[in-house]
């Protein structure tokens, strides 16, 4: 009889350890990265003044906007080729907003392939 008792309690310890196993995995499904705004600005011949570097994490959902802001005639575009991100052709004023996450960590360029000397910058993935 003790033996069947104690059996027992070893089977809910079980069916317990493992409902906060499953509690805990299905929690880190919807605790993911939440997802984060990026806003850049295009303007003279820049971007956000210095092109600083855009810091990230591996698998979070990035929501980037990009503006032109140049006074006039100066078009631009925003690329991070290893990441396969790329705006259209931004005219002054117009702006775009595009979503995507990194799934590799590492370090990667930004540019403005219209601009790529004065206009490019670090993307690093964490
Ligand atoms: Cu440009």
């Amino acid at each position: 009889m003790r033996r069947i008792i104690y059996l027992v309690v070893l089977a809910v310890i079980a069916v317990v350890a493992g409902g906060v196993l499953w509690a805990f995995s299905s929690s880190k499904v919807s605790d993911s990265l939440p997802p984060v705004n990026i806003e850049v600005i295009a303007r003279e011949m820049s971007f956000n003044e210095n092109n600083p570097p855009i810091v990230i994490k591996k698998g979070q959902t990035i929501q980037l906007t990009v503006k032109n802001e140049e006074e006039s005639g100066v078009y631009h575009d925003f690329e991070i080729s290893a990441l396969r991100v790329k705006t259209q052709l931004l005219e002054p004023g117009e702006a775009e907003t595009l979503n995507f996450t990194a799934d590799r960590e590492g370090i990667f360029t930004y540019t403005c392939p219209f601009h790529p000397r004065m206009m490019v910058g670090k993307v690093i993935v964490e």
